[in-house]
C-alpha cells in the first residue's frame, strides 16, 4: 500500500483494476468508431429503438458534461450539494469516531473533492484514500489536490467502472475499509442495479467496514422540479450535451435547437425524470441509421430516484446492509447513512 506520487504524476498503470479499462477515444477520424464508441453506439441505438425512446445517463459525463454538472452543483435551486455538505460538516466528528483509526477510504466516482476533503480532515490518521473513476484526467486532478493537502495519506487512484466489482480491492486484507459514496448518485440507478451496487459494496467493505452514502429524500413537487429545471438553463445544457456528444462521437445529426429539456416528477415511481422533447416532426441520422420523431415525442435521458429514510433502508436491506446511524438535515431534504453488514 505504499504507492507514490512520482514527479507530480500519478502512475495509474499499476492501479488499473482487473476490469477492461481502456480510455474513451473521442477523436473520430475516418468515420471509424473506437471500441468504446462502438459500445456507446450500440447502447444509443438500442435506447432509441424503444417505444419510449431512451438514452443512457452515464454518457452525460464527458469533459463538457462534467463541467456542466459541477455548475449544476453550484445552483441555488440544486439544493442537494449544499445541503449534503452542510450535513457532512455537522456530523463529521461523529463520523470520524465511528470510522476510527487508520481507515482506507474508497470513493467510487470520485467527484470534485470538496466532500472527501471534509471527511479526510475530520478523520483520525486515515491510512489511504482510493478514488475510483473511469476518467484518468479526473483522477489525476483530484489526486494532486488531495495529496498537497494531506501529505501523510497514501493516495491510490484506480481507473475503473465503479459499478462493476474491482477484484483488487476486494483482495485487500484490511480491517477498516470505508466506502464513501456521496451526492445521491445511487438515485440514478434503477432498483436492480442499485441493489447490485450495494451488494458489491457489502462484499467490498468486509465484516468490519462501512458504506457512508448520501441519499436525496422525496419532498414537495416544487422544490424537486425547480432543482431539475433551473432558471439559468444549466440543466438544459447538461441534458442537451448528450445529443452534442452523440453528434460528435457517433456521426449523428441531432439539431440541438429542435429539442427542449423537461424534467418532471413522477410521484408514483418516486423519481425525477429528465426528457428531451422533440419540437417538430423530424428525422435524426446516427451512423447510417435513421430515427423518426413525432412532434413532442420525448427521449427519456435520466431518472433520479428519491427515497424516504425507510424506503432507502429497505433497499439497503436487500443487499444485506443495515444502518448503524442515519442523519438528516432539519428540513428533511437529504440523508446520510452509515451502513454496515446486516
Ligand atoms: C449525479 N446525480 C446524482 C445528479 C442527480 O441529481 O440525479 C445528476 C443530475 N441530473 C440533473 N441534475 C443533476
Amino acid at each position: 500500500m505504499d504507492d507514490k506520487l512520482v514527479s507530480n504524476e500519478w502512475h495509474t498503470d499499476q492501479y488499473t483494476s482487473d476490469q477492461e479499462t481502456s480510455f474513451i477515444d473521442n477523436k473520430n477520424t475516418n468515420n471509424k468508431l473506437s471500441t468504446q464508441n462502438e459500445l456507446f453506439l450500440s447502447e444509443v441505438l438500442q435506447g432509441l429503438e424503444q417505444t419510449q425512446k431512451t438514452l443512457p445517463c452515464k454518457y452525460f459525463y464527458d469533459e463538457k458534461g462534467s463541467i456542466l454538472f459541477e455548475e449544476i452543483c453550484e445552483l441555488d435551486e440544486y439544493y442537494i450539494t449544499r445541503v449534503e455538505l452542510a450535513l457532512l460538516e455537522k456530523i463529521k466528528t461523529e463520523l470520524a469516531e465511528m470510522i476510527g483509526k487508520q481507515a482506507i477510504i474508497m470513493e467510487p466516482g470520485a467527484g470534485a473533492g470538496v466532500k472527501i476533503r471534509t471527511l479526510l480532515k475530520a478523520l483520525n490518521n486515515p491510512e489511504s484514500y482510493v478514488p475510483m473513476d473511469i476518467s484518468k484526467d479526473f483522477l489525476f486532478q483530484s489526486c494532486e489536490t488531495i495529496q498537497k493537502e494531506f501529505p501523510n495519506i497514501d493516495i491510490m487512484p484506480i481507473q475503473c467502472d465503479f459499478t462493476q466489482p474491482v477484484k483488487w480491492l476486494g483482495q485487500q486484507k484490511h480491517d477498516n475499509k470505508i466506502v464513501f459514496f456521496p451526492g445521491s448518485t445511487i438515485g440514478n440507478f434503477e432498483k436492480a442495479s442499485a441493489i447490485q451496487f450495494l451488494t458489491n459494496m457489502h462484499d467490498l467493505i468486509g465484516s468490519e467496514g462501512a458504506l457512508i452514502i448520501g441519499v436525496d429524500l422525496l419532498k414537495e413537487d416544487k422544490v424537486l422540479e425547480a432543482a431539475y429545471n433551473d432558471s439559468l438553463g444549466v440543466t438544459e445544457a447538461f441534458n442537451k450535451n448528450l445529443l452534442a456528444r452523440i453528434n460528435s462521437d457517433l456521426n449523428a445529426d441531432f439539431k440541438l435547437d429542435q429539442f427542449k429539456h423537461k424534467a418532471i416528477l413522477n410521484r408514483q415511481l418516486a423519481r425525477i425524470e429528465m426528457h428531451l422533447v422533440s419540437q417538430n416532426e423530424q428525422t435524426v441520422n446516427i451512423n447510417g441509421e435513421s430515427f423518426d420523431f413525432s412532434a413532442f415525442e420525448t427521449i427519456h435521458t435520466e431518472n433520479s430516484h428519491k427515497y424516504s429514510v425507510d424506503s432507502f433502508l429497505a433497499l439497503a436491506a436487500e443487499a444485506n446492509l443495515k444502518s448503524k446511524n442515519t442523519w438528516t438535515d432539519e428540513q428533511q431534504l437529504f440523508s446520510i447513512h452509515y451502513l454496515v453488514r446486516g
